[in-house]
């Protein structure tokens, strides 16, 4: 919950200096957890297509910005995520179970 109040506090921060060049660096997803790798802070999911990003769905493994966004993940798990691109990296920053 901390963090998302967290992303909400930078959404809004951001959204002053420009929601263009925003939306450009963040992305939001839905897909079902295959991976969870804790130790390497990567997560594998296979995802539809990522909204805000070009991104097609596929099967890929992201890195998380911080290995505790996986203690809950599970395997087979249908999750809404988000995900930022850090020095041309897809980074996952966000992953919520789907309600
Ligand atoms: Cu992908």
């Amino acid at each position: 919950m901390k963090k998302l109040i967290l992303a909400a506090a930078v959404f809004l921060a951001l959204g002053g200096a420009g929601l263009d060049a925003f939306a450009q660096m963040m992305g939001k997803g839905e897909g079902e957890i295959r991976k969870v790798d804790k130790d390497a802070s990567k997560i594998t999911i296979k995802h539809g297509p990522i909204e805000g990003m070009d991104m097609p769905g596929m099967t890929m493994v992201f890195q998380v910005r911080d290995s505790s966004l996986l203690d809950k993940a599970k395997v087979g798990e249908t999750v809404n995520f988000t995900v930022t691109k850090d020095s041309g990296a897809m980074v996952v920053t966000s992953v919520e179970p789907k309600k």
